[in-house]
């Protein structure tokens, strides 16, 4: 099957750093996931060119396919990105009704940069190609390519939560947005709640959902288990104090991640159990992330305060609670975390699905997962200890019990983890989409496999 794949975010940019071309990679799990389809299957990636040499770089062959690049002026950027991307949508889809900016023009721009990302596909695509698309950025792409090329087969992909219809029509232009999507020939989400939700918000919006049932599918994004449990052992260092445990979290800086109520949960843990000073450090890496958008700004100053007093009430000369770094690591660095921590702590108040959760069960010797009962990988990692991420004192008991959990039952929480992740990984996922898609392609199933001469 040939693809022409549309995301925002590129498969890797070119930067120029003192006077030269350097190449970004993108080293999120949904570039990697692709990147694999596209080297395996030839086809199109329409993406954002937002490095700062991109402009050279707008048609570029690369491995097995061709890289193209929509270009954006700053102002474009702003209400596309910034403005109605992660000021409207983000907080509408993870349920923060007082953070949703309805005011301002920024749908417009919106509007006129998916159309950028449409006629780029439009212009690369033919017959036989599939159109995939991904994720909020580009909700009105399909509509438009739907007009465009009435007969084309298009996918959307959509990796965050799909909120309750009633919540969703507080977005002025949700019918828009809606019958854009329904143009889709298929629809995925990470989980089932989210299709449920998707099919009710048909029904309350656009009439009876029963024409689009078949279309709106669960197919949780998997990771690429071999790449996370692999080691290279130059590369691995071990645990610095292995007296003392490691609770362990990575996250972008964001409102939906809930870093704050953990800092609760480690101060809640320390007041009611004083005998666990220096016993544990928590290791919590934060990673910039839309450091443009206003309440980004301010919420770093709150956690940062929060961290700050718990430290203070907490450490003494030799120990503090909570290692708190502000930046982005390397892979290796982040699968040593994986690796050797005791404790991982990813308590999101909703996220899509959070593939971290799924790499540190891959990675995990001997770890433990608290895992927020509201991201999507709960569904799949029922092994691990779910809490809800607003209940503090249920996450600082969590905590507790993990740090006293007996091997046993720890082994085998982790084996079966690592059993969902290693069934279900990026390579499955992808197969799931392929499979779907032959079954609703006219003509699909009747077609001559390809001999790979
Ligand atoms: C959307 C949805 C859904 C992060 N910091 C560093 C680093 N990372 C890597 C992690 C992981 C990825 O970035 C973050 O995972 P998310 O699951 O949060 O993915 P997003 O793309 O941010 O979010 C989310 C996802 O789409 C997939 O559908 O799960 O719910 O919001 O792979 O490892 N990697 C390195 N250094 C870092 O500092 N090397």
């Amino acid at each position: 099957m040939k693809y022409i794949v549309a995301t925002a975010r590129a498969p890797f940019s070119h930067d120029r750093i003192d006077g030269k071309d350097v190449v970004k990679q993108n080293a999120g799990g949904v570039a990697s996931s692709l990147r694999r389809l596209m080297n395996d299957s030839g086809g199109t990636w329409v993406c954002w060119g937002d490095g700062s040499s991109d402009s050279y770089y707008q048609e570029e062959k690369v491995d097995g396919y061709h890289v193209s690049r929509v270009l954006l002026g700053s102002h474009e950027k702003r209400g596309f990105y910034d403005d109605f991307s992660n000021g409207t949508l983000w907080p509408l889809f993870h349920y923060f009704r007082e953070k949703i900016k309805t005011e301002d023009r920024a749908f417009d721009t919106y509007v006129t940069v998916n159309r950028k990302f449409a006629e780029k596909i439009a212009k690369h695509a033919d017959r036989e190609t599939v159109i995939w698309i991904h994720d909020y950025q580009l909700s009105m792409v399909p509509g438009m390519i739907r007009k465009m090329l009435p007969d084309s087969f298009i996918v959307m992909t959509w990796h965050i939560p799909w909120v309750a219809g009633e919540f969703f029509s507080i977005l002025p232009q949700a019918r828009e947005i809606l019958e854009s999507l329904t143009s889709s020939n298929m629809i995925t989400f990470h989980t089932d709640i989210f299709v449920r939700n998707f099919l009710e918000t048909q029904e309350q919006l656009l009439g009876s959902a029963w024409t689009i049932r078949n279309k709106v599918l669960a197919i949780p994004l998997g990771i690429d288990d071999k790449y996370y449990g692999a080691w290279n052992l130059s590369e691995t260092r071990r645990r610095s104090n292995p007296k003392r445990k490691t609770i362990f979290s990575i996250d972008r800086l964001d409102y939906t991640k809930g870093l704050k109520n953990r800092v609760l949960a480690i101060e809640h843990l320390l007041s009611r159990h004083p005998d666990l000073k220096g016993k544990f450090n928590y290791v919590m890496l934060v990673t910039p992330s839309r450091t443009t958008v206003s309440d980004y700004i301010a919420m770093k100053r709150e956690l940062e305060m929060n961290i700050g007093r718990v430290n203070g009430r907490f450490s003494d000369l030799d120990w503090a609670p909570i290692l708190y770094m502000y930046r982005k690591v390397s892979d290796n660095v982040l699968k040593n975390h994986y690796r050797f921590s005791d404790i991982a702590f990813i308590t999101p108040l909703i996220d899509g699905l959070n593939l971290v959760a799924k790499e540190f069960a891959a990675a995990s010797e001997e770890g433990i997962l608290i895992l927020s009962k509201f991201a999507g990988a709960s569904s799949d990692l029922r092994s691990a200890i779910i809490v809800n991420p607003y209940d503090i004192k249920e996450m600082a008991d969590s905590l507790y019990r993990a740090l006293n959990m007996d091997p046993e039952e720890r082994k085998s929480r982790l084996a079966d983890m690592k059993a969902v992740v290693r069934r279900k990984n990026s390579a499955w996922w992808l197969s799931r989409i392929e499979k779907e898609i032959s079954k609703r392609r006219p003509g699909e199933t009747n077609k001559p496999k390809p001999t790979g001469n």
